[in-house]
This record gives C-alpha cells, structure tokens and sequence, in this order.
C-alpha cells in the first residue's frame, strides 16, 4: 500500500521503542539482521564545485578547509577500489563535486572506472550529481550497480539549503536513472535545522519513489566550518534513529545505510540504529573530505554486536525480485 502522508507522520510519531520493534520486526522479516553491507567511498574529483549546498565542504560558495583536487586517474581509483576489496567492502561509490558530469573526456574516464571496479568483483557506486539521459544510459551499459542522488530534504525546506539546483532537478535525475535500469541509492541529511515535518516529507517521498531505492542513505550533518551550516544545533540522537526506524518500516527491502555522521556517535547509539532496521554503513576513514569512523573501531563494534559483513555476491531484495 502506498503511504499517504499522513501515515507518515503517524508512523514518526510512535513512541521511540515501539516504532524500533515494529522497524526490527520488518528488517528481521525481510533481511538476515546479523549481516550488514560494507561500502567503501572514494572522492573522485575534490572541491571546486560551483553548486552552493549548504552542508557541504566542496562548495566553491563556502570558504572551507578542503583542497581541490582534479578528477583522478583510473588506475588510481582502482587501486583504492583493491585495498577496499581486500578490506572486506562489497561495494565501492565513488563521488564527484560536480553539478554534472563534465565533459566528454572526463565522462569516458568515468565509465572507465565503471567497468574497472566492476572488473574486480565489486558493486560500483557513482554520485555525480545531474545526469541527461544518454549518461545515465552509458553508465548502465558500463554496468554500473548503482547510482546515488539524495532528496537531501523536504521540497519545502530544499531552497533554503540550495539555491543553484531544486528539488525537481533531482527528482528529474532520479527518474533518468531508473530509466536507464540502474538501481537507485537515494536518501536524505538530517539535522540541517528543518522541522520534523520537513523529515516526514523527506521519508515520505523516499517512501512513494517508484521503483523504491535500493539503498537508503541516512547522513546526519557533519558541521563544516565555512558552511553556513556549520553552527547548526547539533540533531538528538534519538531523532536519528526514528529516522533509521520509520525509512525501516516504509522501505522493507532496501538497504538502510548509517552514512555521514556515524563517527560522532556512540557505539550504543549505533547499536539502537541496527536494531532500527540499518543495515549498511560506508567504512574507511574517510567518508568524501569527513573523518568516518575507522576500520578497527568499525570492526570493534560488529564483533561485540555479532555482526558481520554481508558476503559479495549476495543480491538485495529488490535485485532479486527484478530478475525472477
Ligand atoms: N555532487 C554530487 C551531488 O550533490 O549529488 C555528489 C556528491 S555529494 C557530496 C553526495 C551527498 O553527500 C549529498 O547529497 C549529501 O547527502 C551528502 N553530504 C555532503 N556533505 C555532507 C555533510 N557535511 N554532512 C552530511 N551529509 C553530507
Ligand atoms: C551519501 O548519501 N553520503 C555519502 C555518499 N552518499 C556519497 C557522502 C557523505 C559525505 C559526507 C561529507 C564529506 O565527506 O564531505
Ligand atoms: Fe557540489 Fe554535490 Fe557538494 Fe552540492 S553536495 S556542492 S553538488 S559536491
């Protein structure tokens, strides 16, 4: 059934440990709850973009610490992609400050690392901001796994966070790549200063996407200094986890990733998110330019949870329904 708005806020609204069990319960029936997908990231191509988003550090708008770097070499990138492999990541995503793909040559690069990555047995991940149609096409034919384009936030809240882009021009993306036949990762960033409202919207419309992503991000903001985010109340933990909770219950067979933000949270307030229903979490020690937890202490906390990776060739719910 599909929820209506109003179910949305009903399901956010429930009391913090009935909303996790109702969220532990649809994760247990859909999902073996004792693994979880390790995802490497790499930034491809660093700062400089002229895209203005708030939150983030490679915003050529913002003053921040962040050096620009340009677009790496294939074989570099594969050579990172190897030492995540070896790592125990299943996934690899790759990111790029760019409003778009930029230019020809840069693109063939792009679809070079596809198949690389590809090549060694990993699930290759892109975010690369807007993409027309042929790109989109271009990296399904490269085989690229999945590619990752967040709402961020509500459409309401959207414009006072970006100004150089809409809402509608990510819906507009989001639609060329499920055309294109690759599977979706699209999630949000919470503790931006929005309203519980502008979060019920957000898992909302994750929720009504039509096909549902695969995998959810759940970023919590990482403060930049030189953001004009970076003074934002910092979000209540437990705000986080109904969040975890309620995509849970409204998008049973997608992943539900911990992403940007983890490094600055307990292991216990982690272990409530897994509990929540999340079963994903980019590992490594650096997420895009942000510190992320580290490799021991990420290997730490799934050994005393009794957690493990998910193995590799094990396909997501929704891969499998699409090819039966
Ligand atoms: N330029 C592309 C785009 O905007 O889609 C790809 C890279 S962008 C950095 C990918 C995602 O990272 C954003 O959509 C946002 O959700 C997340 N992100 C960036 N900076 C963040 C921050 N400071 N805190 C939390 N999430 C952040
Ligand atoms: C997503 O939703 N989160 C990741 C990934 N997709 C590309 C990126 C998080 C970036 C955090 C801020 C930084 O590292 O600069
Ligand atoms: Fe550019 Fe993406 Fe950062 Fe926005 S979030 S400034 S589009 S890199």
């Amino acid at each position: 059934m599909i929820p209506t708005p109003a179910d949305v806020r009903a399901l956010y609204k429930t009391p913090l440990l009935d909303l996790v069990h109702r969220a532990a319960c649809v994760h247990r029936a859909h999902w073996d709850a004792s693994e979880v997908q390790l995802c490497a990231l790499q930034s491809i191509k660093t700062g400089g973009c002229g895209e203005d988003c708030g939150y983030c550090s490679q915003s050529r708008h913002h003053d921040t610490a962040v050096q620009s770097e340009p677009l790496m070499d294939t074989e570099a990138v594969l050579e990172r992609a190897r030492a995540a492999k070896a790592a125990g990541s299943t996934r690899f995503c790759m990111g790029a400050a760019w409003r778009g793909p930029a230019g020809p040559r840069a693109f063939a690069r792009i679809l070079d690392m596809v198949r690389g990555v590809r090549g060694l047995g990993l699930e290759a991940c892109m975010t690369l901001g807007q993409l027309t149609a042929e790109q989109a096409r271009a990296l399904a034919d490269a085989g690229l796994s999945a590619y990752n384009h967040n709402l961020d936030t509500s459409k309401e809240y959207y414009g006072q966070v970006v100004t150089t882009h809409t809402h509608a021009d990510r819906l507009e993306t989001i639609g060329r790549v499920a055309e294109a036949g690759i599977s979706l990762c699209c999630g949000g960033i919470i503790g931006m200063g929005e309203s519980a409202e502008d979060r019920i919207a957000l898992l909302h419309r994750l929720a009504t996407l039509d096909p549902q992503p695969e995998s959810v991000p759940i970023n919590r903001l990482v403060p930049v200094p030189g953001t004009p985010l970076e003074g934002a109340e910092p979000l209540d933990v437990f705000e986080w986890v109904r969040c975890v909770a309620v995509a849970r219950v409204l998008l049973p067979r997608s992943f539900v990733r911990l992403s940007a933000g983890r490094e600055s949270l307990s292991p216990e307030a982690q272990a409530l998110a897994f509990m929540a229903g999340a079963n994903a979490i980019f590992v490594g020690d650096t997420l895009l330019t942000a510190p992320n937890a580290g490799a021991d202490s990420d290997a730490a906390l799934l050994a005393s949870l009794g957690l493990r990776g998910r193995a590799p060739d094990a396909r997501s719910p929704v891969q499998r329904e699409r090819t039966l």
